[in-house]
C-alpha cells in the first residue's frame, strides 16, 4: 500500500518536472491599454495594409469589402519553444462573414497576399480562422493549422481541407466576449487550445488540436493578418501574449547576481523617492497645473461612476416627489381651513344669527330682514310695474301714431275737394239740393192743380206764398251750414291739444 502511494508521488512529482518553464516575451506580445502610441505604431511590431492600430486594439481590416490587413513582430524569435495566446474577435452584422483571419509563424515577414491577406508559399505554420464555407460542405467557421515549406498554395476552393495538419469546426464569430486562441509549440508538438468566448472565464478553454512530430523552423517572426471578400467582418485583436517555453532545467539563467540586484534595487528607491520629492516640489510651484494634471490621471476623482450616478439620481427624484407631497399638503390644509369657514358660517345661518364679515359672497339677509314671501311679492310688484310700464309705452305709442295720422288729415282739409270733412260737407249740401228739388217739384205739381181748380177767394184768409216758402228753406240752409262750420272747427280745436 504504501509503496503504491510512493510510486503515485514520484509520477506526480515527474509530470510536474515535465512542466515547461515560460517567460513572458513582451518584445513580443501586444496588448492594451496604451498598446498603440500616439503615432500609431505599436512597440515592436508593424503593421500593413488595412490595418489600423488603437489604444485598445489592432483592427486587421474593417467590416468593409476586399480589405487586407496584417501585424506582424519586428524581430525573430530568439526561443525554440513558445506559448502564442491570441484574443481576438470577429464581427460582422451578417449572417454569414468573410474571409477569416490567421497566424502566423514564419520564417520570413509576410506581405499581402491572397491566404488570409498574407502571402502564399510561406515557410512556417499557419493557424487559419476561416469564416466563409468555399467548398459548401457546411463546415465553417473552421479553424485549421497547416504547415508549408515554402511550395504549396492555400487550396481556397477545398477551404485546405487536404492541405490542414488538424482542425476543429467552432464559430469565433459574434460572440459576447473575444475569443481566444492559446498556440503551442513545444518540443516539436503543436496544440490548439479554443476559447469560444461565450463567457469570460479564463478556464474555458478547450483543445481543438494536437499535432505532434511538427518541425518549424528554428527561428521566425510572428505574424496576424485578415481578409475581407464580398462578405466583410471586422477582425480585431486585442492581445497578444507570447511565452517562450522551457524544458525543466533549461530555462535561462539569470545573468545579473545578488548584489547586483541589490544594487538595482537601491537606485530604483534612491530615483522613486527622488521622483515623489519632484512631485511635491511642483505641486507646491504649480498648484492649478497639479491639480488639473491629478484629475487626469485619477478620472475617478472627476467622472462619477454608475453606481453613484444612480444614487444621484434616485435622491433628485426623492426631492422632487418630496416637494410635490409638500405642495399637496399645503392645497389640503387650504382646503380644509375653507371648507370648516363655510361649516361655520352654515352653523350660524342654520341658527339665525349673525353673519361673519367679509366672506366672500354675502349670504341672503334673514332673521331682521325680508321674509322669501315678501321677497316675492317685492318681485312679482316689480314684474307689474315693469307690464304697465310697457302698457304704457305701448299706449303712448298707440297715441303717437294716432297724433300723426290726426296731423296728416289736419293738412289735407285745407284742399277744396277730396275727402273728409269738406266731402261730408258737400254730401250734406247734396241731399239739402235734393229736398229742395223735390219740394219745388211738389210745389209745382199743386200750382197746376190749383190753377184748374182754383181756390175759392177768402178774403181775409189767404194761402202761404211760394216767396214765403223759399226764404224761409234758404234761412234754414244757412244755419245748417254755419252749425256744421262751427262743428268741424270746434273739433280741430279740441284735436291740437291731442
Ligand atoms: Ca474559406
Ligand atoms: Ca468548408
Amino acid at each position: 500500500m504504501i509503496f503504491a502511494l510512493l510510486i503515485i508521488c514520484l509520477q506526480i512529482f515527474l509530470v510536474i518536472c515535465e512542466l515547461p518553464h515560460s517567460k513572458f516575451e513582451y518584445k513580443y506580445s501586444f496588448k492594451g491599454p496604451y498598446l498603440a502610441q500616439k503615432d500609431g505604431t505599436v512597440p515592436f511590431w508593424e503593421h500593413f495594409g488595412n490595418a489600423i492600430a488603437s489604444e485598445e486594439m489592432v483592427r486587421i481590416t474593417p467590416s468593409l469589402r476586399s480589405k487586407k490587413g496584417s501585424i506582424w513582430s519586428k524581430n525573430k524569435t530568439n526561443f525554440d519553444w513558445w506559448q502564442v495566446e491570441v484574443i481576438f474577435r470577429v464581427n460582422g452584422r451578417g449572417r454569414l462573414g468573410a474571409d477569416g483571419f490567421a497566424f502566423w509563424y514564419t520564417e520570413n515577414k509576410g506581405v499581402e497576399g491572397p491566404v488570409f491577406g498574407n502571402n502564399d508559399h510561406w515557410t512556417g505554420l499557419g493557424v487559419f480562422f476561416d469564416s466563409f464555407d468555399n467548398d459548401n460542405r457546411g463546415n465553417n467557421p473552421y479553424i485549421m493549422a497547416m504547415y508549408n515549406d515554402g511550395s504549396k498554395a492555400f487550396d481556397h476552393q477545398s477551404d485546405g481541407v487536404a492541405q490542414q495538419l488538424a482542425g476543429c469546426q467552432r464559430d469565433f464569430r459574434n460572440k459576447p466576449f473575444p475569443v481566444r486562441a492559446k498556440i503551442e509549440y513545444y518540443q516539436n508538438t503543436l496544440t490548439i487550445l479554443f476559447h469560444n468566448g461565450n463567457t469570460n472565464n479564463d478556464e474555458d478553454f478547450e483543445l481543438c488540436l494536437r499535432t505532434e512530430n511538427l518541425y518549424l523552423p528554428q527561428n521566425g517572426y510572428f505574424g496576424l493578418s485578415a481578409a475581407t471578400g464580398g462578405l466583410a467582418d471586422d477582425h480585431d485583436a486585442l492581445k497578444f501574449l507570447t511565452y517562450s517555453l522551457y524544458p525543466p532545467g533549461t530555462q535561462p539563467a539569470s545573468n545579473i547576481g545578488d548584489a547586483e540586484k541589490e544594487k538595482f534595487s537601491k537606485e530604483y528607491e534612491e530615483y522613486k523617492d527622488k521622483l515623489e520629492k519632484q512631485k511635491e516640489e511642483y505641486r507646491k510651484d504649480h498648484p492649478d497645473e497639479a491639480k488639473r494634471k491629478d484629475m487626469e490621471f485619477n478620472p475617478d476623482e472627476v467622472y462619477e461612476t454608475s453606481q453613484q450616478r444612480e444614487l444621484q439620481q434616485i435622491f433628485q427624484g426623492q426631492s422632487s416627489i418630496f416637494d410635490i407631497l409638500r405642495g399637496l399638503h399645503r392645497k389640503v390644509d387650504e382646503v380644509i381651513g375653507r371648507q370648516e369657514r363655510a361649516l361655520s358660517m352654515l352653523t350660524a345661518v342654520q341658527t339665525g344669527g349673525g353673519i361673519p364679515q367679509g366672506q366672500g359672497v354675502p349670504p341672503p339677509q334673514v332673521g331682521g330682514g325680508l321674509g322669501r314671501h315678501e321677497i316675492e311679492a317685492l318681485l312679482g310688484g316689480q314684474r307689474e310695474i315693469v307690464q304697465s310700464a310697457r302698457d304704457i309705452k305701448s299706449f303712448v305709442t298707440d297715441i303717437h301714431q294716432r297724433t300723426g295720422t290726426i296731423i296728416a288729415k289736419q293738412s289735407e282739409a285745407g284742399k277744396p275737394v277730396g275727402s273728409g270733412l269738406g266731402s261730408e260737407v258737400n254730401a250734406v249740401y247734396h241731399e239739402i239740393k235734393e229736398s229742395l228739388n223735390a219740394v219745388q217739384r211738389d210745389l209745382a205739381a199743386l200750382a197746376s192743380k190749383s190753377q184748374a181748380n182754383p181756390c175759392p177767394v177768402q178774403q181775409p184768409v189767404s194761402c202761404l206764398t211760394t216767396s214765403y216758402f223759399l226764404i224761409f228753406m234758404g234761412l234754414q240752409i244757412v244755419v245748417i251750414i254755419g252749425y256744421i262750420t262751427y262743428q268741424s272747427n270746434k273739433e280741430s280745436q279740441a284735436k291740437k291739444f291731442y
